[in-house]
């Protein structure tokens, strides 16, 4: 069954922002849903199965802004 994370994501601060991280996390395979929290630096991914956290950081990399932590 689905699979839901929440991530924090630091550097966002506008909507383009928001855009950016929602359309390359959207890319991922497997993914179902996105959710980007501006306020709360988060970004809430659901997935068919779970995300190699690499990918998951490769995808925020690539938007412009960085995975906070581990997770
Ligand atoms: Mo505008 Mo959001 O440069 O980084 S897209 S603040």
């Amino acid at each position: 069954r689905p699979v839901t994370q929440t991530y924090a994501v630091t550097g966002m601060t506008c909507e383009h922002c928001v855009r950016a991280v929602t359309d390359e996390l959207s890319a991922l395979p497997g993914v179902q849903d996105v959710r980007v929290d501006l306020a709360a630096g988060s970004a809430t991914v659901t997935s068919a199965a779970p995300l190699p956290v690499e990918s998951v950081r490769a995808a925020v990399d690539e938007a412009g802004y960085e995975l906070a932590g581990g997770v």
